[in-house]
Order: C-alpha cells, then structure tokens, then sequence
C-alpha cells in the first residue's frame, strides 16, 4: 500500500479588492484544517492569489501585471510556505506566472513537503478570447493575458507516486490526462475556475456545468487509471458566479470526495496509489494493446479534421 492523504483546499470567492496577505491567511486557514486531518499534500485552485482576473478587459500592460507574481514564494506567499514545510506537507498551487523574461503563464506547482518546487505545469489549453466581446454575457480573456504553456504535460516522481498536473479547461481534453497516463501518472492535481454559466449559451447554467465537470474528471481518471483532484474557486467574485464543485476520483472513475458549498472547503481522502496498478495492468496495458499507428490524428495532425461526404 501507498497511501497518500490529499486534501482539496477549495477556495470561495475572491474579490477583486481582496489583498494576496488576506487571500494567504485563508489559505493558512485550509493548511491547518488539513495538517490536523493528517493531510500529506494540499491542492488549490488555478489562479489561487487573485480574484478570477481574465474575466477584466484591461489595455495597459502595468495593470494586467500587477495580476502576476514575479516570484514563486515571495513576500505574500512565504508565510504558507513556511507553515507548509513546519507541517511537513506538499503543496500544488495555482498563480499567475511573470517570468524574469517578461513571458506570462497560467501557472500550477508542485513542491515537496519542504517547500522546494519539484514540478511546475503552465496551463495549455487557454480558453476565452483576446478581444472585448460585445456577443459575451461576459469576458474570458485568457487568450489575451497568457501565453500557452511551452512545458508539455510532464509527470513528477514525489511523495512515493506519480504526479502531473492540469489548470481548468485543460480537463474538458481527454488527449491531456493521455500524455500523463502513457507516462504512468498515478495522481493528477488540477485546479479550476469555471463560471456558472457559459457566456456563449445562457441555458447552460450551473446544474450542466457541474455535469460536465464530474463527467471529463471522471472520464480522465478511469481512462487512466489515475486518481484525480480537481479544486475550484467557487462562488460570487465581484457579480460573477463561478461552480464549486470539488471533487476527489479514484482510478476506477468513482467519486471519493464532493464539496458541498462554494465556499472555503477543505476534502481529505486517503488515497492508495497502488489502487492504479490494475487499471494500468490490464485495460489500459498501452504497452500490449495500443495500436499508436491508428492514433496520426491526434499525434501528428493539426486542425480539425471532416469526415468524408
Ligand atoms: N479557467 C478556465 O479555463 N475556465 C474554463 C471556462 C470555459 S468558458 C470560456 C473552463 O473550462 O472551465
């Protein structure tokens, strides 16, 4: 047995005037509630610091900065670090990343339970548009704000397991969780924030969003013999509702754990990282059943692809 206690620090809501110090003191909050349950590692959302900030049409690049962290920990960040580390626990943390270079990246880390970051992820699949959208109920600008990522879907050796990491959309694409299970992910850690209602289709409100959460995590863990745990950042951020839903899944697709609120929650799970063997051993043998050659659409095709008339 391997056992791992992972624990979901979902996160309510975050207005746009809340400082990173006060952001901090919940997350401190959620850690503490976590060591006291024994947790080994503590997942938080995409963009964890900051309110949802790409939902804000902004033109002056100072302003759009003043989002990103140029260091990863810095001044804000250090006190959960340190309680981290005093506790013995591994974080995975959502920010937005400016690197010394000037390239800004949807970003999720991975430290060990010292506080030394041992995996970083920078989110690939960016949805939303670059441009004011008049057609939008609201904006999702993403696509403006960031780069994709350049780092692939790599896989960590830490905590006696695999781990990989996913930001939000990227768990609608099952391609995704695929180049980390050929690569023997045995937990996937990604967090989210997805609003309540899509932008481009007012009836698909919170109840199909929730839906299609559960269904592309679900999907993503058995079809991979991977546990999965996927945090949000739920509730109303300035006017603008987002899903909760957070939700721990074991290998065979089955929920372990679900939040109950859309507010600051925490789920903890012990979870056996060799429950994944199985799946891995027999259905998902890609060793011995995979036909990669049948696979050129997604390998080495770009663009989308009709069928014949
Ligand atoms: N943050 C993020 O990726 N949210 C998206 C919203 C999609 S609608 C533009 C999501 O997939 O939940």
């Amino acid at each position: 047995m391997r056992i791992l206690n992972v624990a979901a620090a979902q996160m309510g809501p975050i207005q746009k005037a809340e400082s990173r110090e006060a952001v901090v003191k919940r997350m401190l909050a959620l850690l503490a509630e976590a060591k006291a349950k024994g947790a080994d590692l503590v997942v938080y959302p995409e963009l964890a610091l900051t309110t949802f900030f790409p939902r804000y049409y902004m033109t002056d690049q100072k302003d759009v900065d003043a989002w990103f962290e140029s260091a990863m920990p810095n001044a804000a960040v250090q006190p959960l670090f340190d309680a981290a580390a005093a506790a013995n626990i591994a974080l995975s943390i959502g920010y937005a990343e400016l690197t010394p270079d000037g390239h800004h990246f949807n970003t999720q880390i991975l430290t060990d339970r010292t506080g030394k970051i041992i995996g970083k992820y920078r989110k690939i699949h960016l949805p939303g548009h670059v441009e004011f959208d008049a057609e939008r109920t609201h904006q999702h600008l993403e696509k403006r704000y960031f780069e994709p990522g350049d780092l692939g879907f790599p896989v960590f050796r830490a905590l006696g397991g695999i781990f990989g990491m996913l930001i939000c959309n990227d768990r609608r694409w099952p391609e995704a969780y695929r180049v980390m299970g050929l690569q023997g992910v045995e937990m996937v850690v990604l967090g989210y924030n997805t609003p309540s209602v899509n932008s481009q289709k007012s009836v698909e409100g919170p109840e199909q969003r929730l839906f299609h959460n559960r269904l592309s995590v679900q999907a993503g863990a058995y079809q991979n013999s991977t546990f999965v745990v996927a945090v949000a950042k739920g509730g109303n951020e300035d006017g603008f509702p987002l899903i909760g839903g957070s939700l721990i899944v074991d290998p065979n697709g089955v929920i372990l754990a679900e939040a109950e609120t859309e507010a600051d929650e925490l789920l903890v799970c012990a979870c056996d990282l060799d429950d994944t063997a199985f799946g891995k051993k027999t259905i998902f043998d890609f060793e011995r059943h995979r036909r990669i050659e049948h696979y050129g659409r997604i390998t080495s095709q770009t663009g989308v692809i009709l069928p014949p008339e």
